[in-house]
């Protein structure tokens, strides 16, 4: 699956270094560069050590990493005047995301001016959270109006899908008005599928970055204590905190000095790593692996999907034509150094199509088109 991910949140908070971070990329950051500018586009390969790991067995002629789409996408908010509020335009590219990836300023430094002129992240967060609010309250609106007629008119099963669609939109209303995200709704799959259309901006899963200073990157706790707070109020919706100015600084340098950087200051991995995964288990994903000499190669699922439709994610022929497949775990195929050599141990497992895929393992595909 194809995941993208819209990084925003207000100007100046250290966005595009964020992203620049992420996809390896090199758009223009520095107060007001993107304040008006197009949205960048990158991908992020997924970092993964599991992988490194297959790929050093194998000597494969490729190893393919798990991807993800960055969108850096900034939103000013409705009280900044010069701005009158987010466009119509990056509201629609922001409808077309799997996840928000919410950037708050905690950094202090005086020498980058803030909108609102004192640091303030959990403010800020809310500032943006009712941008989106307003923005789906709007789409709600109009469609419950145009719903009567539409209503009056129709007959049997439309009727019945049209009524559906009514019910879920008032209560989504309700929801919005009490300037509560639509994620915290606890929709069965049937509403879901009912409002699926109107992509809502506060249905989407959201990570929270906050942009800490150099000083509070190995203890960020207190800053992020009252984000925290804020961000368990509602479901899908966690926090991570990076020094987006250090890690870029970092990034500059070879490994093996960024490295020894890194232990003096305390931090274990690059923030990429932290953001990507928080990113993963906000979403529900977990990564399978196929292997060969050919390739090594990580992909992405939903937790809980089932073999066939794993097998889909590579090839819709495997998930049409699936028979069977033989699975491992990635450490014990690296325990046993071979697939031939797991075989004899006898702990590669052949599971049929209701097994459930878990993440890491190693999965070879029987199928037949
Ligand atoms: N001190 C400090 N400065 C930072 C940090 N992250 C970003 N900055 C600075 O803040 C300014 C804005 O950073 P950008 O990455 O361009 O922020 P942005 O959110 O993309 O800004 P716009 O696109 O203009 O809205 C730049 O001068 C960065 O160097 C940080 O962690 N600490
Ligand atoms: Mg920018």
């Amino acid at each position: 699956m194809n995941l993208v991910s819209t990084i925003t949140g207000l100007p100046y908070v250290g966005k595009t270094t964020l992203f620049n971070l992420l996809t390896g990329g090199h758009a223009a950051t520095g107060a007001f560069a993107g304040a008006e500018a197009e949205t960048n586009v990158g991908v992020a390969k997924v970092p993964d050590a599991r992988v490194d790991r297959l790929s050093a067995l194998y000597a494969p002629k490729k190893t393919t990493y798990a991807e993800v789409t960055y969108r850096d996408l900034g939103l000013a908010h409705s009280a900044q005047q010069h701005q009158g509020g987010p466009s119509a335009q990056k509201l629609g590219d922001l409808r077309t995301s799997d996840a928000i990836l919410h950037v708050v300023r905690a950094f202090r430094d005086a020498s980058v001016p803030h909108v609102d002129a004192t640091v303030d992240p959990v403010r800020d967060l809310a500032s943006i959270e009712l941008e989106l609010l307003i923005a789906d309250h709007a789409v709600v609106e109009k469609r419950l109006e145009r719903i009567e007629p539409e209503l009056r008119a129709a007959k049997g099963a439309e009727r019945e899908a049209r009524e559906r669609e009514r019910s879920v939109l008032r209560k989504a209303m309700t929801s919005l008005e009490a300037e509560t995200p639509l994620r915290d709704l606890a929709l069965d799959e049937e509403e879901r599928r009912a409002v699926r259309g109107y992509r809502f901006l506060t249905l989407l899963p959201q990570l929270v970055v906050a942009n800490v200073d150099e000083a509070d990157v190995a203890g960020a706790e207190a800053v992020l204590a009252p984000l925290r707070a804020a961000a368990a109020a509602h479901r899908h919706e966690s926090v991570v905190a990076v020094c987006a100015k250090l890690e870029a600084e970092i990034a500059d340098l070879e490994p093996e000095e960024a490295g020894a950087f890194r232990r003096d200051l305390g931090v274990t991995e690059p923030a990429l790593h932290r953001v990507i995964r928080a990113t993963y288990d906000l979403l529900g994903l977990v990564s399978f692996f196929t292997v060969g000499s050919d390739e090594v190669r990580a992909w992405t699922i939903p937790a809980g999907t089932q073999a066939p439709a794993a097998a889909g994610a590579i090839h819709s022929d495997l998930e049409r034509g699936f028979i069977r497949a033989e699975v491992i775990e990635w450490d014990r195929l690296l325990e046993a150094g071979s697939e031939a050599n797991a075989k004899k141990r006898g702990v590669v497992r052949t599971e049929g199509r209701d097994y459930v895929v878990k993440d890491g393992d190693v999965l070879h595909v029987l199928f037949n088109v």
